[in-house]
């Protein structure tokens, strides 16, 4: 880790030597010595030990690298790069990263436009000045380039993300050289919003790999390219990053792309505890390679079980990785049908029939069609119109066998009391009732708790959905006692709702953390309003995994003969 730190810090003082004007020999050194350290796999302070003259035997490395890198291994920084960053404007190393201005060209826009940070540099260009420093043509490259960085500042939920990162991932695989490939960051952790995309690669061929990756269709701007990495930008502007490391140090770089920060924080202490050096491309005792080629060995080699992606964030997950308690969580596969789903009964956009499809190509036992209970208030006879659906699905259930099986279904609102929409008669009728909140968001906690108690506690629910109301973008959680909330469920024996659907993923990971303690029973729902969004099932159980659930209590991991006695049981 230490030697791609030390390649960033060499990279920037090159930058800043050329800035001020310095030798460019100089920067010329700076800049092989940091292509160096970038292949390097080898821990540099492995080398460091044997001082000074064991770097100066390094190719690439002088005696005055040399001692610039003792400088960074003691003190963390090197003094010449301090030094020169105080005679620069505090935002130049931003401005020269960006792809088409270099040393020349930021002094210039320095000296002429004052332009000293990625800011002042957008004001700029807004007011035209920069056309009349670096022609028209320059400056309208870098007007959508700066869009482009701004675009990728914003978080998006994940929901968003995964199907370009998989079709990415896909057309990195067929890239020449390519042996393996995988998605990691927060993306393989299915953190709810994600900062970007992070692959790696395995491959004995890195700068061709580097090279074929910033050339792909999707890639919009190149911003950094290295000896094994590159970091580029979509049409979006959303930030995708890639790594290579050779094939025998697969494991180990999976989980350095993986992270979290934090996760590999600790297992970084954790190997030096134990007199070993933990980077990218192995665990090491001196120069010695002792493992990397799976995440598991390397796991192992620290006295540590694996540990599943949605795990990775530092919570309590290494203690129980020591103590070989790591939980099997729920996987995708073993979820049999989604519990939340709506058709053009209410505000869905497909037919049941539609829905159906989709729920086969899901390989599903079978589907809750859940549609909003006060839809069939509005017309005059509400019952005639609840079997008009029911028939329909009835007739479908035994065209197909029930394979999947349709499930009679319905979604209500919970009014701002904690009464339900629609009256008891209705609900009766249907096998599955989700009670939600749409809304009178915001309440205080104490109003919250005491409404969707009312409402978890009333006989006919069985469910409650989209407890926090959250939408990215839109809505921020809203606050209830959860705690409490939950020990009801799990006393009532009711189910909570993880919902899976793009712009919700509800609750939050640490509300489904607690979730999971308070033992309550668990429903996956994608509450989707297509048959296209059904996928999203995976996003529900990747929320799950992050709240350490198990498949026991979850609800539509049963079988439908178990799922209809659990719902017949609390009526
Ligand atoms: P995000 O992108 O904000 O949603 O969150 P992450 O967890 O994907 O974070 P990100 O993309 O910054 O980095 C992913 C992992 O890759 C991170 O856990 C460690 C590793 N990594 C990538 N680049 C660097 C780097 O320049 N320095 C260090 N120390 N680690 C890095
Ligand atoms: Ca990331
Ligand atoms: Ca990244
Ligand atoms: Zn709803």
């Amino acid at each position: 880790m230490l030697n791609a730190e030390l390649a960033r810090l060499l990279y920037e003082l090159a930058d800043l030597s050329d800035y001020i004007g310095d030798s460019p020999f100089k920067s010329r050194a700076y800049r092989q010595a940091g292509r160096y350290l970038e292949t390097l796999q080898t821990p540099i302070e492995v080398i460091a030990e044997g001082g000074q003259s064991a770097l100066e035997a390094v190719p690439s490395i002088g005696k005055a690298i040399a001692e610039k890198i003792l400088q960074y291994l003691e003190t963390g920084t090197i003094r010449k790069h301090q030094e020169l960053l105080s005679q620069v404007p505090a935002g130049i190393l931003e401005v020269m990263s960006i792809p088409g201005i270099g040393a020349k060209t930021a002094r210039q826009l320095a000296e002429q436009l004052g332009v000293h940070d990625l800011e002042s540099l957008h004001n700029a260009l807004e007011a035209g000045a920069v056309d009349a420093v670096l022609g028209a043509k320059k400056a309208e490259r870098l007007r959508l380039t700066i869009d482009l960085l701004k675009k990728s500042r914003v978080r998006r939920p994940i929901g968003r993300v995964l199907p370009t990162a998989r079709q990415l991932l896909n057309q990195i695989e067929q890239l020449p050289g390519v042996e393996r490939a995988l998605i990691g960051g927060s993306v393989r952790r299915m953190q709810e919003t994600v900062g970007d995309i992070d692959f790696l690669t395995a491959t004995r061929n890195p700068e061709d790999v580097v090279e074929a990756f910033c050339k792909l269709p999707l890639v919009k701007l190149v911003y950094a390219k290295g000896e094994n990495r590159a970091q580029v930008f979509l049409e979006d502007g959303l930030q995708v990053d890639l790594k290579t490391v050779p094939p025998e140090s697969w494991g180990a770089g999976a989980l350095y792309i993986t992270g979290s920060k934090a996760h590999s924080i600790r297992l970084r202490e954790r190997a030096m505890a134990r007199g070993l050096k933990l980077n990218e491309y192995g665990v090491w005792h001196g120069s010695e390679r002792v493992a990397s080629e799976t995440e598991e060995a390397v796991y192992r080699a620290l006295g540590l079980e694996w540990l599943p992606p949605a795990m990775r964030e530092d919570s309590s997950e290494l203690a129980l990785a020591e103590q070989g308690k790591v939980p099997q969580l729920v996987q995708r596969f073993q979820v049999r049908g989604d519990l939340q789903t709506h058709t053009r009964w209410s505000d869905g956009d497909h037919s049941i029939e539609q829905m159906l499809e989709s729920a086969r190509a899901q390989a599903y036992e079978y589907l809750a069609l859940t549609d909003h209970a006060e839809m069939f208030l509005q017309g005059s006879d509400w019952l005639s119109l609840f079997r008009q659906r029911q028939r329909e699905i009835e007739a479908l259930n035994e065209r197909t066998g029930g394979r999947p099986y349709l499930l009679n279904g319905l979604e209500v609102n919970i009014m701002e009391d904690g009464a339900l929409a629609v009256p008891d008669l209705l609900l009766r009728e249907a096998e599955l009732v989700l009670a939600g909140v749409h809304d009178a968001h915001g309440q205080p906690a104490d109003q919250m708790t005491q409404r969707l108690m009312r409402a978890l506690e009333h006989p006919l629910v069985h469910i409650l959905a989209h407890p926090t109301g959250r939408r990215f973008g839109k809505r921020e959680p809203n606050p209830a006692d959860w705690e409490r909330l939950f020990r009801r469920a799990y006393e009532l024996g009711k189910a909570i709702e993880i919902n899976g659907y793009t712009t919700r993923m509800d609750p939050p990971t640490p509300l489904v953390r607690l979730l999971c303690e308070s033992g309550a029973w668990v429903s996956l729902g994608t509450d989707s309003h297509r048959a296209s969004q059904l996928w999203t099932m995976e996003l529900a159980v990747g929320l799950a995994q992050r709240g350490w659930l198990t498949p026991e209590r979850i609800l539509n991991t049963r079988p439908l003969t178990e799922l209809k006695a659990w719902l017949r049981e609390r009526r």
